[in-house]
């Protein structure tokens, strides 16, 4: 077994994994950027490294700076967590020649499950039906009217490297075929650098359910079980359970040892994800992710493995330790992402907690990467924390996830634990007939609308104060050691900058408060997608003017007034940073 394991990752996932290596006598390494130098996941680490920089591709994608961290510090393992570098087949590999095991799949699985007109060959071969569709890359809207004649509309154009509802598109007629096709190609092309494309026929009222499997080195697989995750908003999953409302005993054998199936054809190692579409009792595969999931934690309660811990078992070498006919689920498991945003415009709302406290008490968890005091930041994914409860049956878990929910407390920033209330309070979710298109076009938030970013009376979480470098020198035995040391202001000298407070960094509604500014800024970091207004364009308070990337999501901006489009200040493509102003009308 490895003495030591680097994890190059932030947040709840990085914690979630030192702690599992804590309980197995591992030591832990952390890595984090200059934003996250006294993060929660750095605090609860061994050790922990310096990778530079705030943006991704200067810390947590550095993938040159993490191995030399890991040779540095002599760890033998890196578990890259979720996101980041999880499905990085390149790291993977660089990880591998570097003599460090990689703690996921082997990296031609992440290949050929990477690209979905790849996986769906997989899973005809391994006799796993994907939904109906082509095999072949689609070049023309010639070839989705075709498709679309022979099988019936509505059709998905999928980029091949595409996920997360990127490079999706639906056309529902062959009116809509050339441009749905450019849509998602268009979509690939920027985000997966690969505009190829393929088609299937779109199901119109799917549960998202996908399938947990372990598979050692040693040809061994099994499935542990599903977990339903329909309840998304823009493909943001916000609660995930198992078991899945709409899949029963037969079901979830057949789909159990489907992706049983998938794995060993593929020779997959370590923990994976089958995702599935179910309608009407029948189920078709979607894609394979080859990564810890965000919502392993409702399998771990249900099947009761520590599913990190099998991980690492299977990483060091170690035959599964059960078979299938050993495996058991018990209850009923619910998790909730609670997320740093506007409950109602789902937007992030980066900032200071000044007051955080967990629910507890029986058949409660609470996976986090923050706590009172630290600051969520728009650099990084808004997942604060992620509220797990465990039940008998659904009936008492969704009653226990109404009372956590009721005793978590947040303030400073804004949460979408009010929208949570409301969906595990919908009799919708009790009747288990939320489907992917639920949150969307049934919940209603209007209740949402007044609530404002929640304060605490009094509050115990001081904003920190800004802290600069300072380098010191030390003698460590005989040995002379250059130190940086990063000091608060106040007790930096007289060279110090008087101590200033930083303002809060607000919100959607605060930055487009200036009711009728006509300058249209941006709530958050991103990438400017897409630029829908021209110079000289009549445009209308509250219309798209700008579609930008941000968090993973395609985010429309809105015109802030009436009037004419005089000045466009960005460009498609261009990086732009909270506030910025990108346009503005006259
Ligand atoms: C689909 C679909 C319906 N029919 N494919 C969205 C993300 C990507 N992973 C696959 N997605 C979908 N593919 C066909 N043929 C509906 C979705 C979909 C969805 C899937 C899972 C979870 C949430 C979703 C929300 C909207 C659409």
């Amino acid at each position: 077994m490895f003495d030591k394991i680097l994890i190059a990752n932030r947040g709840e996932i990085a914690i979630r994994v030192m702690r599992t290596c804590r309980e197995m006598g591992i030591a832990t390494v952390a890595v984090y950027s200059d934003f996250d130098r006294e993060a929660r996941h750095v605090l609860y680490a061994d050790e922990a490294m310096h990778l530079g920089g705030n943006t991704p591709a200067e810390s947590y994608l550095n993938t040159d700076r993490i191995i030399a961290a890991a040779r540095e510090t002599g760890a033998q393992a890196i578990h890259p967590g979720y996101g980041f570098l999880a499905e990085n087949s390149g790291f993977a590999r660089a990880v591998r020649e570097a003599g460090i095991t990689w703690i996921g799949p082997p990296p031609e699985a992440i290949d050929q499950m990477g690209d979905k007109v790849s996986s769906r060959k997989v899973a005809i071969a391994a006799a796993v039906d994907p939904v109906p569709g082509t095999t072949e890359a689609c070049m023309s809207s010639d070839e989705v009217i075709a498709f679309g004649t022979e099988n019936g509309w509505p059709v998905a154009i999928k980029a091949a490297y595409g996920g997360g509802g990127k490079g999706l598109r639906v056309a529902h007629s062959e009116e809509e075929a050339a441009e749905a096709l450019q849509g998602a190609q268009r979509e690939g092309e920027a985000y997966f650098g690969n505009g190829e494309c393929y088609l299937e026929r779109y199901l119109e009222r799917p549960h998202h359910v996908e399938v947990q499997i372990l598979a050692d080195a040693h040809g061994n697989a099994v499935w542990i079980g599903e977990r339903d995750c329909s309840a998304q908003r823009r493909h943001q999953k916000l609660v995930e359970e198992t078991p899945s409302p709409v899949v029963d005993d037969d079901l979830r054998t057949r789909m159990g040892d489907a992706a049983v199936r998938l794995a060993k054809h593929v020779g997959y190692q370590n923990a994976g994800t089958i995702e599935c579409l179910v309608q009407d009792g029948e189920f078709w595969f979607l894609e394979m992710n080859t990564r810890l999931q965000v919502e392993h934690c409702v399998t771990e309660m249900t099947a009761g493995i520590d599913l990190v811990s099998a991980q690492i078992r299977i990483a060091a070498g170690e035959a599964l330790w059960f078979d299938q006919d050993h495996l058991d689920r018990r209850g009923h498991a619910i998790e909730m992402r609670i997320n740093a945003e506007d409950p109602v415009l789902f937007l992030p709302s980066p900032g200071f907690i000044t007051r955080y406290r967990e629910p507890g008490g029986f058949g409660v968890r609470v996976d986090s990467g923050y706590g009172e005091g630290f600051e969520v930041s728009q650099f990084y994914d808004n997942l604060v924390a992620k509220l797990i409860v465990w039940g008998e049956n659904r009936e008492e878990a969704t009653a226990r996830a109404l009372r956590a929910l009721g005793e978590f407390e947040i303030t400073g920033i804004r949460t979408n634990i009010p929208a949570q209330k409301l969906i595990l309070g919908h009799d919708d979710f009790a009747a288990g007939v939320v489907t992917t298109k639920w949150v969307e076009n049934h919940l209603d938030l209007s209740s949402l609308a007044e609530i404002d970013v929640p304060e605490a009376e009094s509050v115990s979480g001081e904003e920190p104060e800004p802290r600069i470098e300072r380098t010191v020198t030390v003698e460590v035995g005989a040995r002379r050691y250059e130190v940086k040391v990063f000091v608060p202001e106040s007790q930096a000298g007289q060279a110090a900058a008087p101590a200033v407070r930083k303002k809060k960094k607000r919100g959607l509604r605060d930055s487009a408060a200036g009711a009728d500014s006509g300058s249209v800024t941006t709530p958050m970091q991103g990438t400017v997608l897409k630029i829908l207004a021209e110079v000289g364009d009549q445009v209308t308070a509250g219309e798209a003017v700008v579609v930008l990337e941000a968090m993973k999501m395609e985010n429309n901006i809105n015109a802030t007034r009436d009037g004419i489009v005089k000045e466009i200040r960005v460009a498609e493509g261009d990086t732009v940073g909270a506030g910025e102003i990108l346009l503005v009308i006259e």
